[in-house]
């Protein structure tokens, strides 16, 4: 009974997706327009209004000229792929008249592929265009994320994959059935659990020859690029790959390894809704709500609930392939980083800890559950937990474009943050630890923010990634360890590496060393400046502070392109957090407010200086490990 509930929630929740996700690839032609209320507009609104009960009363293809005359005849074209049924294919062609309706409103020709619970298709124009090539306009769409293979061996497999259904589709022999469709489907293995699926279709009025040239050019245009799922379209033809079998095209077929059990976590598909915007949060909020209102009345679904964080290691192990090296994204602090993909295609990242940690099974399942709970646009969601015989497996969302260290400190991409993007790094990494200190239920110190635990998403905002785990390991709260300081060379307190104390304000000094990093493009740890005794970025800054010259610090790629006002505030912020003294750094609610307010008054920084630091440069400088990333994980202090 209580599955059959459960069951009926996750049905309603995969129908809302597959209704708010539907996505169309459909390209209105800018070179001619007609007039809103012409007869062309009134014909057009006619036949596209009776092209989906029409396409599913011919079989799944139908062509239309018979609306209107002259300069106000429309032709019309609509199609599903082979064998779509009836119903579902007038479902999808309904969808895609609407979207031409609404998105072309007075483009005299366009197209669409849109795949709607199966790939249909629907064309108009003002003039003939049976029987006739077109590759204009193009509609291209892939995701950013590059399959993970070698380079030579998935070129190969691709290109014999394209070439092989190229020739499929456009044979004369794939026509089957009742009319003449140019269509082929196809997979290519890559790994044991990872293949491509790809499809193509030509419309059935082009001749064998058109069909593979159209063909042809799709593959071309993508070119090299091999990203994880995307789509190459023509008005003539379509070309659509993924790493997962797709609606329509494979039915949904069971997935090709058997390894790979389909096991989608309800918490993935919220997090999905969630993820697409403002809208999509208010509908979150009604599932949410829902299934408040399911666990009051139903009290056995409490326990689930920490089952629902829950992944099993065959589910993680068939999405990052077995944790191969391939699908390895770096090596955290606790362990390493894999880039996983779940059956429902949604993306994950996957941190597999040490097997060191001396953590009881129920207390990492307890503490996972309520880090888990912390959700804020800038941090790093927690999705779940995996936790098997040795394994101990933390489970997060996936966060596309790669750390701000990697854009920081290279010299090849330096050039992509410019003031504005970086100005909205300090204040989104500022928010994310304003909520993990003051706004959140937990309360979380944070302990080793650096520019490699900050995130950026595709729209380049700042997501803080690592945050308690020292909860989730159990490393007392109040105190370190005396013989453990967690942390990272470069962002450590004074007091902190001295006496072992942390407290939020251990946070606010990494955050201030964060800032001036950002700011000067250089990182505080390998810090060289030939004229200067000052040992590190933040000496460096103060001095040039005090001698009423701020600005040299700003990175030279920037150039001139920045209000200087904004950055001299962004310093003057970072020195207040960067003061020796805990008690006169400002905690992470007034770093924000005076971020963004600038009729606070900004106080007088004093000396960043510690007066033991220098006599204890050398030891830090001979920490082994990575000079960017070890954690400093045996200072004794003296
Ligand atoms: C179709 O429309 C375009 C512009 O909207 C116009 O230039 C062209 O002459 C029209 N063609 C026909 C056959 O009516
Ligand atoms: C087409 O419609 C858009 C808005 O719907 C309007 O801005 C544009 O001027 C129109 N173009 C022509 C040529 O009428
Ligand atoms: C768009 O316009 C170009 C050039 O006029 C033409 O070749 C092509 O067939 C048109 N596409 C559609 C979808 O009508
Ligand atoms: C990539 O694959 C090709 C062919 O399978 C192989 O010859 C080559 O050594 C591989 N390269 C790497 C770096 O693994
Ligand atoms: C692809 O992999 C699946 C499962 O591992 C296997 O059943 C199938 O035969 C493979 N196909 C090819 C062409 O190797
Ligand atoms: C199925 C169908 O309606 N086919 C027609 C499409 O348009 C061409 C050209 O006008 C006709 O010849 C076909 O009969």
């Amino acid at each position: 009974m209580r599955m059959t509930k459960k069951f009926s929630l996750l049905v309603f929740l995969v129908v809302l997706i597959s209704i708010i996700a539907v996505v169309s690839s459909q390209q209105c032609n800018e070179t001619g327009f007609f007039e809103p209320r012409s007869k062309y507009a009134e014909n057009r609104l006619i036949i596209l209004s009776s092209l989906a009960s029409n396409v599913k009363a011919h079989n799944g293809f139908y062509n239309d000229s018979s609306i209107g005359q002259g300069t106000d005849q429309v032709f019309a074209m609509g199609m599903c792929i082979e064998g779509t049924e009836p119903t579902v294919c007038s479902d999808c062609l309904k969808v895609a008249a609407d979207q031409l309706i609404e998105n072309c409103p007075n483009q005299t020709e366009a197209y669409t592929w849109t795949p709607h619970k199966t790939l249909c298709f629907a064309r108009y124009s003002n003039s003939s265009f049976f029987n006739r090539l077109a590759t204009h306009p193009l509609y291209m769409e892939h995701n950013n994320v590059d399959i993970k293979a070698n380079l030579t061996y998935l070129n190969a497999i691709w290109e014999t994959l394209t070439n092989r259904m190229i020739t499929e589709a456009s044979s004369e022999y794939s026509a089957s059935l009742s009319s003449r469709r140019y269509y082929a489907t196809d997979v290519a293995n890559l790994t044991t659990c990872q293949a491509i699926h790809a499809l193509m279709l030509c419309t059935p009025d082009l001749n064998t020859d058109d069909c593979h040239k159209c063909l042809g050019k799709a593959v071309s245009e993508y070119g090299n690029l091999k990203t994880q799922r995307g789509i190459v379209a023509w008005p003539s033809c379509c070309f659509r790959w993924d790493l997962y079998p797709f609606i329509g095209a494979f039915n949904l077929a069971p997935p090709s390894s058997p390894g790979c059990k389909k096991n989608i976590p309800m918490r993935i598909i919220v997090a999905i809704v969630v993820a697409t915007g403002v809208f999509f949060s208010v509908l979150s909020a009604v599932v949410v709500a829902l299934v408040c209102r399911r666990k009051k009345t139903d009290p056995p679904e409490e326990i689930s609930n920490t089952n629902s964080l829950q992944y099993d290691l065959k589910t993680i192990e068939a999405a990052t392939c077995t944790f191969s090296k391939s699908n390895m994204l770096g090596q955290g602090g606790f362990g390493e980083v894999f880039k996983g993909l779940l059956e429902d295609g949604s993306e994950i990242a996957v941190k597999r800890l040490s097997k060191e940690s001396a953590q009881g099974v129920e207390e990492f399942k307890n503490e996972t559950s309520l880090v888990a709970k912390l959700q804020h646009r800038n941090l790093v969601g927690v999705l779940g937990f995996c936790t098997e015989g040795e394994e101990k497996i933390l489970v997060y969302e996936f966060v596309p474009n790669k750390s701000l260290d990697q854009f920081l400190f290279e010299p090849t991409k330096q050039g992509q943050l410019d003031w504005p993007k970086r100005y909205k790094i300090i204040v989104g990494t500022a928010r994310g630890i304003l909520y993990l200190h003051h706004d959140s239920p937990l309360k979380i110190i944070h302990r080793d923010l650096k520019a490699s635990n900050i995130l950026l998403d595709a729209e380049m905002e700042p997501k803080v990634a690592d945050f308690g785990m020292a909860r989730i390991l159990r490393v007392d709260q109040s105190r370190a360890d005396t013989k453990r300081v967690v942390g990272t060379r470069g962002y450590i307190s004074p007091e902190y590496l001295m006496h072992g104390q942390f407290s939020m304000k251990s946070d606010v000094y990494s955050f201030g060393v964060l800032v001036l990093e950002i700011i000067s493009g250089k990182r505080n740890s390998n810090f060289h400046e030939t004229d200067d005794s000052g040992k590190n970025l933040v000496t460096h800054a103060w001095k040039h502070w005090r001698n009423g010259s701020p600005l040299e610090l700003v990175d030279s790629e920037l150039g001139k392109n920045y209000q200087s006002n904004e950055v001299i505030r962004c310093i003057h912020i970072a020195l207040l957090c960067v003061q020796n003294d805990p008690e006169q750094r400002p905690n992470s609610l007034n770093v924000i407010l005076m971020l963004t307010s600038n009729s606070i008054t900004l106080p007088v920084p004093q000396s960043p200086i510690y007066e033991g630091m220098e006599m204890f440069l050398p030891l830090i400088k001979s920490v082994p490990g990575s000079i960017n990333d070890s954690l400093i994980d045996d200072i004794v202090p003296r």
